[in-house]
């Protein structure tokens, strides 16, 4: 047996760790099976003393034991060495350490300065300080951060590799700081340049492109603590003798790009102004820091029909792109960006808004490498001007977001669902950047609290985003109020609101996720008074019925069953109907946590309240005969799913929930709320197949739809580009929004079958269930006690399983199509038996879509051959929409030649009638 990946909260040897208590976390690999940890023994020093031995405990946890040794000093090594007994008679250590940050804002001895430049000066402001060394070093740490987003420099280079910080908060109550180890000071002379761009802080941010959120004046804070050789220690640090000019970054904007122009030369220094802004706010940054991750190569030249000099990167992200180039001195390059080209070719910024996302780089004859440094972008294309001859290898799409650990992989035997798990993956790779945003392209790029909550459960699976999310709580919570609730973005720009459902609930069912992910009980006692505020919010609300029937709500969000021609944007559910179904989940997770928190009062209370509600919500909103007063998709989906549904109407409920599907061709009508559970909903209620059947739609509107339209990231809209490759002009339609992609929890939980039965998945179930379309599913997830794997194949009248165990845990495996499931202990275990299923899809029925079937060309034929009045249709593109059955029954007697094309059309497969 071995120890691997010693974490101090979630992350390996952290620097400046502002936690007094932090919690080590380890995995055990064995190349036996059943292994379990049966002691650990926790020993943590300080300079080889030690300040907490935890003894040998027997205990089988091995997963966010929490510190309970002396007080930790700021600013300290600490070394931890973990040593484990397993039930094979083995023991194993593994060692680490952690660095503890100034553990107080108040430990900041630095003054914050900032400077006195007019209001209409857009040059980011350089803080210099010039400082001497004599000693030898030993060790030197840097503690900054700034109103606005810094990059500090040190005699010519980029200290550290993040971008963004201090990263967003609500700065109003808290304003992270950042640890730095620092290499590059010099014997003599050195020079500390941090240059301050807008930002969240001052930059121009929210639907109305304002500024000056929180403040019109960016500032520094920052000190440098360098410990010489012999013992003795020095810190430099922001106060009235540093000087400040304004550099080459002429401009810089979130939303607007960058301009620099290493023409400029500002010789002026001017002294800096000293400000203030509350210590006591200041806490150390709390999740993973925002690099870049990954730098990608320019694919392709384009020339478009407009004459514009486009490149294409062949993926949709978020960043920025970097330039090598020797202009001539004041040459000036422009680079736009855009996440799409429209059906003619031609470069289409338009998704983004008012956010023009321009940068500006102005050569100055030497050999340079441009790239920004306060802004991000969301695209896929470039639009290039000021250069004569574009050469690809110049250019490189460097990808930026928050560098959380990748915990999932998911591929299957199907390309198209393939590409849906990389555009799910891409979405969460372009809006996990810092806080989640909605998207990371338009002049929005806002904390949608109802986005998050939808996505966290996927967003889970794919990378470890237990620090992110915590960090975001923590504003979340801050921006909390009795009167409004909570916001609907975090942090919060958008000003008082009423709290919304579903989005609000991200207050109490992000937590929740978390802690089923990861056994992380802290972030449920941290966020226990907001998860309990947001509840008691809602009852505060409630008639005498004991249902909230008041205020604005978002509905189910751009569900696609409002009546043809509304321009409405909630769906068709009733929306005290989603409000109340989610006021009635989030108090039953609320009733959960106390039950984990041991608060029995609470547990008890939150029950009859639960209760309470789901019998309102049965006599207001479910007739006595089992009908739901919104028969929608979301509707049921939500009745049954939330388990709100007295038992006896359950059958009707989902009766009509198949009903409504087919209605729809097998095609889902859901917005943001009803997405993520409709495919689980059937799953769970001997629908499975029918599941499958929609999630492998590849027709409007269905995940794969987009796929095909060739989309790398996940849309807004199920139409953000229409068949006819025209584009959603709502004025609101990304192309890089994450909500849909919750679909990628059920895909990990059902087709791969990876679950939790307790928490961190201490104990796992592995469950796969098959669908016809995909023969073969291979998925892994990196739980905190290592990797869990589950990859089946039923091809060749067989069927093979293969799956992994992490030590110290234990499974229950369904085998498919075995009826008792096997109780595994750690391990591999590969399995192989006979079966008759032959996953080959029947890919076209009766009630497949013309548009399913053929390319339009053959559509338009058959349209004018059988249906010629649909041709006058003035959106064309709906009688594609129409069904085999449905053109037979305007043509009854062509039965056969139309049977006979459809075939012959296909030529591939059979078509069932
Ligand atoms: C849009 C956002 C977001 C959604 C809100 C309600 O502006 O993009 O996705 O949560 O509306």
């Amino acid at each position: 047996m071995e120890l691997i990946d010693l974490k101090v909260e979630y992350q390996k040897n952290p620097l400046g760790l502002d936690i007094k208590k932090p919690r080590f976390s380890w995995k055990l690999v064995s190349k036996e099976r059943d292994v379990l940890q049966t002691a650990y023994r926790i020993l943590v020093k300080n300079d080889g003393e030690s300040v907490w031995d935890s003894g040998e405990k027997d205990c089988s946890s091995s997963v966010l034991i929490e510190y309970n040794g002396q007080e930790l000093e700021p600013c300290t090594l600490y070394q931890v060495q973990v040593e484990v007994w397993d039930n094979k008679g083995h023991k194993a250590i593994v060692s680490g350490s952690f660095e503890t940050g100034l553990l107080k804002g108040t430990n900041f001895c630095a003054d914050w300065i900032t400077h006195d430049y007019p209001a209409d000066e857009t040059g980011c402001p350089v803080f210099t300080k010039e400082f001497k060394v004599e000693k030898e070093i030993s060790k030197v740490r840097m503690y900054a951060t700034a109103l606005g987003v810094y990059e500090i420099k040190l005699n010519g280079e980029k200290v550290g590799d993040s971008y963004f910080s201090p990263g967003w908060t609500n700065y109003h109550k808290r304003l992270q700081y950042q640890t730095y180890q620092v290499d590059g000071i010099l014997p003599g002379e050195n020079k500390l340049e941090i240059t301050v761009g807008n930002g969240w802080y001052k930059g121009i941010f929210g639907f109305t492109c304002t500024p000056n959120h929180y403040g019109d004046r960016v500032a520094v804070l920052a000190e440098v603590h360098i410990t010489y050789c012999d013992g003795s220690t020095e810190i430099i640090k922001t106060d009235d003798s540093w000087m400040v000019t304004t550099g080459i970054i002429r401009s810089s904007e979130i939303y607007m790009g960058e301009t620099i122009d290493t023409c400029y030369k500002e010789e002026n220094l001017s002294r800096v102004v000293l400000t203030t802004f509350d210590k006591e706010r200041i806490v150390g940054q709390e999740s993973e820091a925002v690099r870049i991750t990954k730098r990608l190569p320019a694919k392709e030249l384009i020339n478009t029909p407009k004459g514009e000099k486009v490149i294409d990167f062949h993926q949709n992200l978020t960043g920025f792109v970097e330039l090598k180039v020797t202009g001539k001195p004041g040459q000036k390059i422009t680079i736009r960006h855009a996440e799409v080209l429209d059906k003619d070719g031609n470069f289409y910024p338009d998704t983004l808004r008012l956010a023009i996302s321009i940068d500006q780089f102005i050569c100055n004859g030497e050999e340079q490498t441009f790239l920004p440094h306060f802004t991000f972008h969301g695209f896929r294309y470039i639009a290039i001007e000021g250069l004569e001859e574009i050469n690809l290898e110049s250019f490189t799409a460097c990808v930026l977001h928050t560098q959380m650990e990748e915990t999932g992989t998911f591929i299957s035997s199907n390309p198209l669902v393939n590409q849906l798990q990389r555009n799910i993956l891409w979405s969460q790779r372009g809006n996990f950047l810092d806080i989640p945003t909605d998207c990371p392209q338009r002049d929005e790029r806002l904390g949608w609290t109802g986005d998050a909550q939808v996505f966290a459960g996927t967003a889970a699976y794919n990378m470890n985003v237990a620090s992110f999310f915590s960090k975001w709580l923590h504003d979340l919570a801050s921006e909390q109020t009795e009167e409004f609730g909570v916001p609907h973005v975090v942090p919060n720009i958008l000003g008082n609101q009423d709290g919304a459902a579903a989005w609000s609930d991200a207050a109490v069912i992000i937590p929740w996720v978390m802690y089923e992910t990861y056994g992380d009980v802290r972030i449920l006692e941290e966020q226990f008074e907001s998860m309990e505020g947001w509840i008691n919010y809602i009852t505060a609300r409630c008639g005498t019925n004991g249902l909230w029937q008041t205020g604005f709500q978002y509905g189910d969000w751009l569900g696609l069953d409002k009546e043809e021609g509304s321009t409405e944007r909630t769906g068709a559910t009733d929306k005290y109907l989603v409000a109340n179904a989610y006021y009635a989940y989030s108090t039953n997770i609320v009733r959960k946590t106390a039950e984990v928190l041991n608060k029995l009062e609470d547990v008890q209370k939150y029950d009859q309240l639960y209760q309470k509600i789901k019998r309102a919500i049965n006599e207001e909103y479910i007739t006595a005969a089992g009908r739901m007063v919104s028969e929608t998709q979301t509707g049921c989906v939500l009745a049954l799913h939330f388990d709100l549904a007295e038992e006896k109407y359950r059958k009707r409920i989902l009766k009509s929930l198949e009903t409504n599907i087919a209605n729809h061709k097998n095609h889902l009508t859901t917005g943001f709320v009803g997405t993520p559970y409709l495919c689980h909903t059937l799953s769970e209620n001997n629908l499975h197949d029918l599941a499958g059947a929609l999630f492998l739609k590849e027709d409007y509107p269905s995940w794969l739809y987009a796929v095909k339209k060739g989309a790398t990231t996940i849309w807004e809209r199920w139409n953000s580009i229409l068949p006819n490759g025209d584009f959603d002009t709502s004025g609101m339609n990304s192309l890089n929004h994450y909500a849909y992609g919750s679909i990628g929890e059920w895909m990990y939980r059902k087709l791969a079958g990876i679950n939790q039965l307790e928490p961190g998945y201490k104990k796992i179930l592995i469950k796969p269930e098959f669908i016809k379309g995909i023969h073969s599913v291979e998925a892994t997830f990196n739980s905190m006690y290592g990797v869990i794997k589950s990859a089946w194949k039923c091809n060749d009248k067989k069927i093979k399983v293969d799956v992994e165990i992490p030590a110290n845990t234990t499974a229950l495996l369904y085998l498919p199509e075995k009826e008792k499931p096997l109780e595994l202990g750690s391990g591999s275990y590969q399995f192989e038996y006979e079966t008759e299923t032959n996953l080959e899809r029947d890919r076209f029925t009766m009630d497949s879509t013309l548009k399913e079937i053929f390319d339009e060309p053959v559509a338009i034929q058959i349209l004018n051959q059988y249906a010629p009045e649909m041709m006058n249709h003035p959106m064309i593109e709906f009688a594609y929409q129409l069904s085999i059955r449905e053109i037979l029954a305007t043509a009854p007697g062509e039965t056969e030649t139309l049977f006979k094309m459809v075939i012959d059309a296909l030529n591939r497969t059979e078509v069932s009638i």
